[in-house]
């Protein structure tokens, strides 16, 4: 069959894929489906531990190499977890009148920046990263075709950069992040020698429209995410994942080719089976490690809920 691809929505494509996919054989032969991964506890790559042993980094090398992610549940405990909430939580709180003001402040620890203004003092990432304290970035909102109309996702999203330096304590309390066997057991997966970089935190409250399944970038990077909320249903909005996407090259070519016929961004991923999507649903405490050149977005979320993960990426120094 052919397909011609440029007069398609993403939506029909999907479709037409998914009913094809069997026959495109675009599975490797090591990623086998997981069984009921969003509620079964029992399936390995779910791993309970509160600290870095040999074996909890050993079972991380593993989920990751055969699946791209694993969930580590409770890696923190709930008061731990309910402390850095409560100071990631007030700067938010001291930041709030500007951003209903739309405009930039220095808070003192913090600076806001209203992320889609001109005169924003940080004007790139690499710009974000670099910044002397840490900056909270409140998101105006990225525009991406959607249904062939220009839709804006992550509205209202903050993403506050090195947030690890708001305050000592929160910094204590995220210093396994340092933890060289962290970014060891992360890099074995891929035969590769990475290092933590750096720390972010999102707030994502009514967030109900969001970018889709992406790839961050084609180098060897992953994120490490640990929610501070509990992320119970899909309204939530959880990390989601496309489990063993990081290796299937086949299907990474075919979205790419979709995409530029499209003209999505370069990174977007509009093919995925379904079964192969991964929700992680997890309390609070938890902490989510993915690769992160593989399919992954946050779930659209459902007015009124919110989710809190701060994230750690780790990549080659
Ligand atoms: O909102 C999320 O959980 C995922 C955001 C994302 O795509 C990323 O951190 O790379
Ligand atoms: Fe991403």
């Amino acid at each position: 069959m052919t397909i011609k691809v440029s007069n398609l929505s993403a939506v029909d494509l999907e479709n037409i894929l998914l009913n094809h996919f069997n026959s495109l054989q675009l599975r490797s032969p090591e990623n086998k489906p997981l069984p009921d991964y969003q509620h079964d506890s029992s399936v390995p790559y779910r791993y309970s531990h509160n600290s870095l042993n040999q074996e909890a980094q050993r079972d991380i090398t593993n989920s990751m190499r055969a699946n791209g992610i694993v969930i580590l549940e409770r890696f923190l405990d709930a008061t731990t977890t309910d402390r850095a909430r409560e100071i990631i939580e007030n700067v938010v709180e001291d930041a709030r009148p500007a951003i209903s003001r739309n405009e930039h402040a220095d808070l003192g620890n913090a600076v806001l920046q209203i992320g889609d203004r001109e005169d924003k003092p940080y004007k790139n990432y690499a710009e974000l990263v670099t910044a002397n304290k840490p900056v909270i970035n409140y998101r105006g909102g990225n525009k991406v075709l959607h249904n062939q109309e220009l839709v804006s996702t992550d509205k209202g999203l903050i993403d506050i950069f090195n947030v690890l330096n708001l305050n000592h304590e929160l910094a204590e309390i995220f210093s396994f992040f340092k933890h060289p066997a962290l970014a060891k057991a992360v890099g074995d997966g891929v035969n590769q020698i990475m290092a933590s970089l750096q720390t972010n935190s999102y707030i994502n409250e009514s967030i109900t429209r969001t970018r889709g399944f992406h790839l961050d970038n084609l180098q060897y990077t992953a994120k490490a995410f640990v929610y501070l909320s509990d992320v119970d249903s899909l309204a939530d909005g959880p990390y989601c994942y496309g489990l063993g996407s990081h290796a299937n090259e086949k299907l990474r070519a075919i979205n790419s080719l979709l995409s530029q016929a499209n003209n999505f961004h370069k990174y977007d991923y509009t093919v995925l089976k379904e079964q192969d999507r991964l929700a992680c649903l997890a309390p609070k405490g938890s902490m989510i490690i993915s690769y992160q050149f593989g399919a992954h977005r946050g779930a659209p979320q459902k007015e009124g809920h919110k989710r809190i993960p701060v994230v750690n990426t780790i990549g080659k120094v």
